[in-house]
């Protein structure tokens, strides 16, 4: 008997999620005139919301831990991020405050290859998400792997400005935007919900805008 290798593991954990309907749940399809969620309203500029310490991270300075319940924790610099492979979205950002803007381009590492990279071992069903200003948030392994989340450091091919969450953010277009953290440095992987800032502070814990989940 051999051990299996990591590709074989890795096809294992494909089926098995596949099997599960694991990255079935995070994204629903829906028309153009469902495009905008109910009590939200269009903006063309990109607003700047956060609690106010805007962290100064360097690309020097950066580093992503992804840790917790997973075959292969990884703790990555700058450039072995930019190193991972590289997606781009084009997706819609929602937030509870009720702007709404279409069409952005996110580059960076989509969740689902990061998911490939670290393999979440078959109790993790949560994540926490960690920023350099304090900040956290919570989701599940679901909607952390939905289709169109990526962890990013560019929007409109530029690299993200230190306002927006740069070096590098969270974006998970289908839920309100407090969800996609900024300045993120750890996703820790759960058996359990361990619900983040907003969370704890009257925000619902799921946030689907088209369910009008904003507060708890
Ligand atoms: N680290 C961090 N991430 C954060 C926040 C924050 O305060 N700190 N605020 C959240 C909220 S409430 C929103 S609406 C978006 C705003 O992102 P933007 O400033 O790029 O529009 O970031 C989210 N991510
Ligand atoms: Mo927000």
């Amino acid at each position: 008997m051999t051990e299996p290798t990591d590709e074989t593991k890795l096809t294992r954990t494909k089926r098995k999620w596949a099997a599960e309907g694991k990255f079935l749940t995070g994204k629903v399809v829906r028309g153009e005139h469902e495009r905008l969620p109910p009590g939200q309203h269009l903006v063309r500029d990109w607003p700047i919301l956060d609690l106010g310490m805007t962290p100064q991270v360097s690309e020097q300075s950066f580093r992503l831990d992804v840790i917790g319940a997973v075959e292969h924790p990884v703790s990555w610099n700058f450039s072995q991020f930019k190193a991972q492979p590289q997606t781009s979205f084009v997706t819609d950002i929602h937030c509870v405050t009720t702007w709404s803007r279409y069409d952005n381009r996110w580059d960076g590492v989509s969740t689902r290859d990061l998911l490939d990279v670290v393999m979440p071992r078959p109790e993790a069903r949560f994540v926490e998400l960690y920023s350099s200003d304090g900040y956290t948030t919570n989701l599940t392994i679901e909607d952390f792997a939905a289709e169109d989340a990526i962890v990013a450091h560019s929007w409109e091919g530029k690299p993200l400005t230190r306002d927006h969450g740069g070096p590098v953010r969270l974006v998970v277009p289908h839920l309100y935007f407090w969800k996609s953290a900024k300045w993120i440095n750890r996703v820790h992987f759960l058996d359990r919900n361990k619900p983040g800032f907003w969370e704890r502070n009257g925000y619902h814990d799921r946030g689907d805008p088209w369910n009008e989940e904003r507060y708890s």
